[in-house]
């Protein structure tokens, strides 16, 4: 456990595909995650989108499709009850299915950004939200100018957007104490920021069932289910005062 609440003034969390898991949203790399033979990093690109944007939308459509039947767990309801016990908390995701905001987390740090936002090929104006499932027509088209949309995503080979790493990085340099929760620690420069941390002297625990590159360096290690362990572990870290 780390240093008791009382004493701890700024917290990160950052999350992974593994925290909504026990959502029914299937992870990346996980044996679920494979989808009709493609590998995330074969169709979250801006060139598979270029070739086929077709089968690139079809894939996000049968993931909004999933993810919108999902509901947030107790893991993800823990962390927005979490918020308001700290001075500072950061809430730093790579997951692009909205479920942090959909259980109650505020100011959300969404690295990859959202499934459910479209942005306009030809940049003619600001990203817009469309929740229909299935979408009307595949691929869909701009509104305003009629160019091709595409997901408000980050693919592989693109930068983040600079305010929120800014931020993220911000929260790993400040924190006393960061969980990591349902990653694979694997794409950057999400995987740096537990790192950040670390040098930082910040107190580290990693919240997975699978051994990470993370695991190593973490200060504690959970190795369990993030719904299932995460709510016992917050109240009886609060218990200790
Ligand atoms: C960038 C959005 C600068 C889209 C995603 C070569 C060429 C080009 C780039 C690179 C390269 N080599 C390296 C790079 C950088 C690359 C990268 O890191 N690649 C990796 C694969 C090696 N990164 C980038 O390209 C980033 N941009 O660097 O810009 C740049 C610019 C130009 C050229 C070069 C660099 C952009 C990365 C963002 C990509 N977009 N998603 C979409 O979602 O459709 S990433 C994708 O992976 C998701 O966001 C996902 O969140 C993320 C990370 O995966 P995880 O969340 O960790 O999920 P995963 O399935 O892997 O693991 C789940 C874990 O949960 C497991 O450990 C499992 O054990 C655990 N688990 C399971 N059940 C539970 C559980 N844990 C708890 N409870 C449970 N119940
Ligand atoms: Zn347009």
């Amino acid at each position: 456990m780390p240093m008791a609440t009382s004493t701890v003034n700024s917290i990160a969390v950052l999350t992974g595909a593994g925290i909504s898991a026990e959502s029914g949203v299937p992870t990346f790399r996980g044996k679920d995650g494979l989808w009709r033979n493609y590998r995330a990093e074969d169709l979250a690109t801006p060139g598979a989108f270029r070739r086929d944007p077709r089968l690139v939308w079809e894939w996000y459509d049968w993931r909004r499709g999933l993810i919108g039947a999902c509901e947030p767990n107790a893991a993800h309801h823990t962390l927005a009850e979490m918020e308001s016990h700290f001075d500072e908390f950061s809430l730093i995701t790579q997951n692009v299915d909205g479920l942090h905001n959909l259980a109650g987390s505020r100011a959300v740090l969404e690295l990859h950004g959202n499934i459910w936002g479209l942005r306009c090929t030809a940049g003619c104006r600001p990203t817009w939200e469309d929740r229909t499932v299935p979408l009307a027509t595949i691929p869909p088209r701009c509104p305003s100018c009629g160019a091709l949309a595409r997901p408000d995503v980050v693919w592989f080979g693109e930068s983040l957007p600079s305010g929120v790493l800014d931020a993220a990085f911000s929260a790993a340099r400040t924190c006393e104490v960061m969980l990591v929760i349902g990653t694979s620690a694997l794409v950057n420069p999400a995987a740096s920021l537990p790192l950040v941390a670390l040098q930082r002297g910040a107190y580290v625990v990693e919240f997975n069932p699978q051994p990470t590159p993370l695991s190593d360096l973490a200060d504690e290690i959970v190795r369990q289910p993030a719904a299932e362990a995460l709510p016992g572990w917050w109240h009886a870290w609060q218990s200790e005062g």
